[in-house]
């Protein structure tokens, strides 16, 4: 069979692998998926350098599918691929347990690089995939040894370019000259509603790229593999300026009725205009995951052997280099760990009682302890350095011309998330972290909630954690977001007392795997609890611990208390005459993680006079505080005035938690 047969008989198989799956399951997004077909055979059979043997090697070309809802398209490209995934998933497209989820999700299926679904995520995605190879690149290589030298492919749909996240990482990739990105925008004129008409005319698409400092090219036709190829090399050589492919592509190709509508966004095409499109494209109108053996030949057998050809290529490469650079290469081994270097727990400092201090002011020289046991945390803040604190000192600037650690994002809060999702999906290598005040995590909200559902090591450094962060006002004064925040599943929220407890946060955002961190640091000074008075901050470790209590045995009344109010807390608590416990309770995930023998012994059942201090709503407290107990807490919006002040207004004083507690305990006993 001629070349070209065999490349139209390997598109229409993903077509019809693409219809058929739909089908079967009901439900997905076969019209994309179709239409982009061509695209996805060129970049998988004859541009990427990947290795279906072994997904992961580490210069493999990274490919993220923005548009994950056609995601059909990449898991029947993936098993013509020689991927492991089997025919027998994609009849499962979409099914419990299945490895063919209805969006791709990169912990499930091998060979997917990052979660994709909301739109405009996988755009930010891969623009910290640049970053983060940037990055590595110029640790790593040396002149003639160009050890990292990858491209990032993605497929963008309309939905991702009218997203603003998108834009933000434009600009940003743009101004960084990430000449490693070749991003396709699927010009199909077709979204959910209508066609684009509705709502994205105007606007020239390719110019407001340019204005991004983007290269941008055009192909005409979807189906003109030449022509996407040679867009390609021409965006493979530009290597200052990200690359933009629009493509002008027809939604459902190849189906009679179903081509250029919106209806073949969402839906299955129905049997009836199934047989019609696989007549039209020369095939048995019966047949059903139908995969001729001459396809996997052509498809699986070529990239696995191209694959793993160009891997043996690279580990000669990195035997060269490690020859000629061993220390790089013992540097290289130790990245690869995915761990701080040894002895960094040791570094962690430790305050001395009697400094007053934010817990921000302490998380800045946790970091610069930590600077050198962790050389590929790389991270920033949105254009808020001056008042997070979130820097490693000396260790450069990330720009177009250095890749430093320290990433200035710009005030791009959303795209900072998942642009530290990127950096965070470079296996194992680098450890990303993203800054910026509390209250605007409500803009980077998505990122985050990614990050917890995709299992990522992304950590997020939130400052200014209540209304004492003052004069700022309400606008900038989080009072839902600690709840907000604990409401994501599988995200850990760490809100430290003191400066020990932030030198603990940092520990446990260093050494958790399987999940991002996010810490809550206060903008105001906080006393630096004497720990000859009061338990070790280790017990942060815990999420919860006993930090004082003033009796023995069972207390009369427990005060739970998280972040810059526990101090507040243990002075009303040293006031009362009654046996008081005071709780401090950084993490509420860590906590409910512990054996429920130490939960109990920390906040004992019988005792039922619970009072827990937060500056934040009170929603969710019943979970620690029962039935009995109560909250000081704060279920308003704050105001605009000096933060000692609003506190104490909003009742954060030792003689209001005192008064409080003590008549929690005279209702409850
Ligand atoms: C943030 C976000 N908003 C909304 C959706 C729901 N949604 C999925 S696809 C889509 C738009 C479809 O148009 P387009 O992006 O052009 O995809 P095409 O149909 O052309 O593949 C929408 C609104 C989403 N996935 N993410
Ligand atoms: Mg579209």
């Amino acid at each position: 069979m001629s070349d070209a047969r065999l490349q139209k008989l390997s598109i229409d198989t993903i077509r019809t692998l693409a219809m058929d799956s739909v089908q079967q399951a009901g439900a997905g997004h076969p019209g994309t998926a179709m239409a982009l077909a061509p695209l996805a055979y060129t970049l998988y059979r004859n541009v990427m350098r990947h290795n279906p043997v072994n997904p992961d090697w580490p210069n493999r070309d990274r490919f993220v599918l923005s548009a994950g809802h056609a995601c059909i398209l990449q898991y029947a490209t993936l098993h013509l691929s020689g991927y492991n995934l089997s025919l027998e998933e994609l009849k499962r497209f979409r099914q419990w347990e299945s490895r063919t989820p209805g969006h791709p999700e990169h912990f499930l299926t091998e060979g997917i690089e990052t979660t994709t679904g909301p739109l405009g995520q996988g755009f930010a995605n891969g623009v910290g995939f640049a970053i983060a190879d940037r990055f590595l690149a110029e640790r790593y290589n040396r002149p003639h040894h160009d050890l990292l030298d990858r491209h990032v492919y993605a497929i963008c749909s309309d939905g991702d370019m009218m997203e603003g996240v998108t834009m933000e990482a434009a600009s940003i990739a743009g101004h960084l000259g990430l000449g490693q990105l070749v991003y396709f925008y699927d010009d199909n004129h077709i979204t959910i509603d209508g066609t684009t008409s509705l709502s994205y005319t105007t606007e020239d698409k390719g110019k407001r790229f340019e204005a991004h400092g983007w290269h941008v090219q055009q192909v005409d036709d979807s189906e003109d593999i030449q022509e996407i190829e040679t867009a390609i090399r021409a965006a493979q050589e530009e290597a200052e300026r990200p690359s933009l492919v629009i493509v002008r592509s027809h939604i459902a190709f190849g189906a009679p009725k179903a081509i250029d509508t919106s209806k073949s966004h969402g839906s299955p095409l129905g049997a009836d205009e199934v047989a019609a499109a696989k007549k039209a494209l020369g095939w048995d109108p019966d047949a059903q995951f139908l995969v001729p053996p001459e396809v996997m030949e052509h498809m699986a057998g070529d990239i696995r052997e191209q694959g793993m050809a160009a891997e043996d290529e690279w580990n000669r490469a990195l035997d060269r280099w490690s020859t000629a650079f061993p220390g790089l290469r013992e540097e290289w081994d130790a990245d690869r760990i995915g761990k701080p270097r040894p002895g960094w727990v040791d570094a962690l400092p430790e305050f001395a009682p009697g400094d007053d201090m934010a817990t921000r002011g302490a998380g800045k020289k946790v970091m610069q302890a930590l600077k050198p046991y962790t050389p590929t945390m790389i991270g920033g803040a949105a254009d808020l350095v001056e008042s997070t604190y979130t820097e490693f000192e000396g260790a450069g600037l990330f720009s177009a011309t250095h890749a430093g650690r320290n990433v200035a994002f710009g005030i791009r809060e959303h795209a900072m998330g998942s642009i530290v999702n990127g950096i965070s999906l470079t296996q194992g290598m680098l450890k990303p972290y993203g800054s910026t005040f509390l209250i605007f995590s409500d803009y980077m909200r998505p990122a985050v909630r990614l990050s917890a559902l995709g299992r990522l090591q992304s950590v997020w450094v939130w400052t200014h954690d209540s209304v004492g962060l003052g004069e700022d006002g309400p606008t900038h004064q989080p009072v839902e977001h600690h709840m907000a925040l604990r409401a994501i599943p599988n995200l850990w929220y760490v809100r430290p007392a003191d400066a020990n407890e932030t030198s603990m946060a940092w520990r446990i955002a260093l050494e958790r795997e399987g999940g991002p961190v996010a810490l809550a640091l206060s903008r105001q000074k906080v006393p630096t609890l004497d720990r000859t008075e009061v338990e070790p901050a280790a017990g942060a470790l815990r999420g919860a611990y006993t930090l004082w209590q003033s009796g023995e045995g069972l207390p009369d009344v427990v005060l739970i208390a998280t972040g810059s109010e526990v101090w507040v807390a243990l002075d009303a608590a040293r006031t009362m005459d009654a046996n008081v416990r005071v709780v401090s309770m950084p993490c509420w995930e860590l906590f409910a993680e512990q054996p429920q023998d130490y939960r109990d012994e920390v906040i004992p059942r019988d005792v039922r006079a619970r009072l827990s201090v937060e500056a934040g709503i009170s929603q969710g407290w019943k979970e620690w505080v029962g039935d009995a107990g109560d909250s000081v807490a704060i279920d308003r919006f704050g105001a605009s005035a000096p933060g000692g002040e609003v506190l104490e207004k909003l009742g954060f004083t030792a003689e209001n938690i005192a008064a409080r507690a003590a008549a929690l305990l005279e209702r409850v006993a």
